[in-house]
């Protein structure tokens, strides 16, 4: 179990746990035009040509069954899957979303410019305020696993439970497709789209339309929701997802793009679970209200009769998602480290496959640079790092041993005389936001090539002069593999000068295709070894010890 001693105490449940949402009012006004703009409209039409009449269709003359119809046990199936992985994924992203409480359609994340903010606090401008500083509480009961800053464990639920809502969108997708089902939700005639107005303008004005039973086929309006919810709203979720990525931004930025980048991405992806969440709300709003024990009956059981036994079953159903929610909350608290491997059982080799074969690849100019990029983590409190800083690093040596036939200790001069290379690339930290900056320095190949480590080293080991979250020593590892790569580099500039101390005077890691948590500051010292298992805890990484974190986070 976590023990949820005083330092977890004071990261996890802090004592400002106070909720506030604040809406830019462009966003406001936005917002307003999209919700109140048809309504208006439909009261408009109301008030000049009377409400709209709606000749039933023939699939609404219950029991006449003229088409495709009925619920087979896939889609009653898939329907349950859905909601089980779908709140999974609700939950957990909210407590991924509450790590870095402000959503932006600007990769700078400056601070100012986010569109919403889900923290009553304005970033202070008088000191440093880190990322780790502005992330907030959220209650457990709404969220997976809650409280504040537990990204690592929301992650491993994120990861674990995308699988079943893609394999059961995909299931349902060829089930449609390989049956006439698919006609119940896509229009086959351009007349659907006059229908479903006039059905909102009877909404809109509180009359209900003569409801078809969903046995038969749906209302015009219910047919576009679902097909906007299947083939709309499930794929932005799954595409916008990828597009936050470090490793598939850095190597395809212009994908990204198409949702206004990263950060755009990010804020699709919300937005995508608002209109989840309307859309839930509404559904089963409009189930109860059309005939709640009916409709129970199609979707649980597949009959089309009065009885209770859909409902009731469906109670059950619906009491097992509820549990499965309690059931989540203990195994982050008791099992954290179970749960981190099990995700790290389904997402690791699926990444050595895929995302971390892609090389970063980004072209951004001197005029992209962000403005503010956040900080993160701990200054070091070390004297000899103190002591070195105020002397401008004049006696600084980098050692470099473990695993290699030529252990060295470097000062900065000699880091410079290995080839110094710029970069300029967006980081992306786990906590959600972004920036962009220009980072000068050795490219770990040619560190590699003056070290030659031996045929036994597999991974490198990097050692900060800083402190962790819990006051340990802030390390983390790096498969050979991925430090070649291009783009990987040792940092000594940044936007063209020293190292701030802030970002990690007098050295710091970049690795393009991962998260920024892989990305020391403060490097004191580097190891070659043959394994991340053999340092700390053995998961590869203080951040992967102590909160859970991935080992290789391209995603
Ligand atoms: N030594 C040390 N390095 C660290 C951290 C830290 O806390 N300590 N934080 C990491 C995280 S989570 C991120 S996002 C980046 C932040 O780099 P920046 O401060 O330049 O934005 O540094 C990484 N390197
Ligand atoms: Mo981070």
């Amino acid at each position: 179990m976590i023990a949820f001693d005083a330092a977890h105490q004071a990261v996890h449940y802090p004592e400002d746990r106070r909720f506030r949402i604040w809406v830019s009012p462009r966003a406001l006004l936005f917002v307003f035009v999209l919700v109140l703009g048809p309504v208006l409209l439909a009261w408009l039409q109301h008030a000049i040509f009377g409400l709209p009449h709606l000749s039933p269709s023939s699939a609404s003359a219950a029991g006449t069954p003229s088409g495709p119809h009925g619920f087979p046990f896939w889609v009653r199936w898939s329907h349950f899957s859905n909601l089980f992985f779908l709140f999974m994924l609700i939950r957990s992203g909210l407590s991924i979303l509450m790590d870095h409480p402000r959503l932006y359609w600007n990769d700078h994340c400056t601070p100012g410019t986010e569109w919403i903010r889900f923290t009553p606090l304005k970033v202070p401008k008088n000191r440093i305020w880190t990322a780790k500083d502005d992330a907030r509480y959220i209650s457990p009961i709404v969220s997976t696993p809650g409280y504040r800053h537990t990204v690592g464990i929301a992650r491993s639920w994120h990861f674990i439970t995308v699988y079943g809502f893609v394999l059961t969108g995909a299931f349902f997708v060829i089930g449609l497709l390989t049956s006439t089902q698919w006609e119940r939700l896509v229009p086959t005639s351009p007349g659907v789209f006059v229908q479903a107005w006039n059905t909102f303008v009877l909404y809109a004005n509180f009359h209900f339309p003569l409801e078809p039973n969903g046995f038969y086929g749906y209302n015009a309006l219910q047919q576009l929701a679902y097909l906007a919810t299947v083939f709309v709203m499930a794929p932005l979720a799954i595409l916008t997802g990828m597009a936050m990525s470090p490793a598939l931004v850095n190597r395809f930025p212009r994908y990204t793009k198409i949702f206004g980048g990263r950060q755009g991405a990010r804020s699709t992806h919300f937005l995508v679970l608002i209109g989840f969440i309307c859309f839930i709300v509404i559904h089963v709003t409009l189930i109860a209200l059309t005939g709640f024990e009916r409709n129970m009956n199609h979707i649980v059981l597949g009959t089309d009769d009065l009885r209770s036994g859909g409902m009731i079953l469906g109670f059950v159903g619906i009491a097992v998602v509820l549990l499965s929610w309690i059931v989540a909350h203990y195994i982050s608290w008791f099992f954290p480290r179970g749960l981190q491997h099990a995700q790290k059982a389904v997402t690791h080799p699926v990444m050595l496959l895929t995302l971390d074969r892609l090389h970063p690849r980004e072209h951004y100019t001197t005029k992209d640079i962000s403005p503010h990029f956040w900080p993160n983590g701990k200054m070091p409190v070390r004297e000899d790092w103190k002591r070195l800083m105020a002397d401008n690093f004049k006696d600084y040596r980098l050692k470099v041993t473990g695993l290699v036939e030529n252990p060295v200790e470097l000062s900065l001069d000699d880091l410079r005389t290995l080839g110094l290379e710029d970069n300029i690339t967006m980081h992306h930290c786990i906590q959600g936001w972004s920036g962009i900056a220009q980072w000068g320095g050795v490219s770990m190949r040619k560190l590699i090539e003056h070290v030659k480590p031996l045929p036994s080293a597999n991974v490198v080991a990097f050692y900060s002069f800083g402190g962790s979250l819990y006051g340990d020593l802030y390390y983390d590892t790096q498969t050979i593999f991925n430090v070649l790569k291009p783009e990987s580099l040792l940092a000594l500039t940044m936007n063209g000068s020293p190292l701030p101390a802030e970002y990690g005077a007098p050295v710091r890691l970049r690795v393009e295709n991962q998260l920024g948590y892989k990305m020391v500051k403060w490097i004191e010292r580097i190891e070659f070894v043959t394994s991340e298992k053999l340092l700390g805890e053995g998961e590869g990484g203080i951040n992967e010890d102590d909160e859970y974190f991935d080992l290789l986070p391209n995603i």
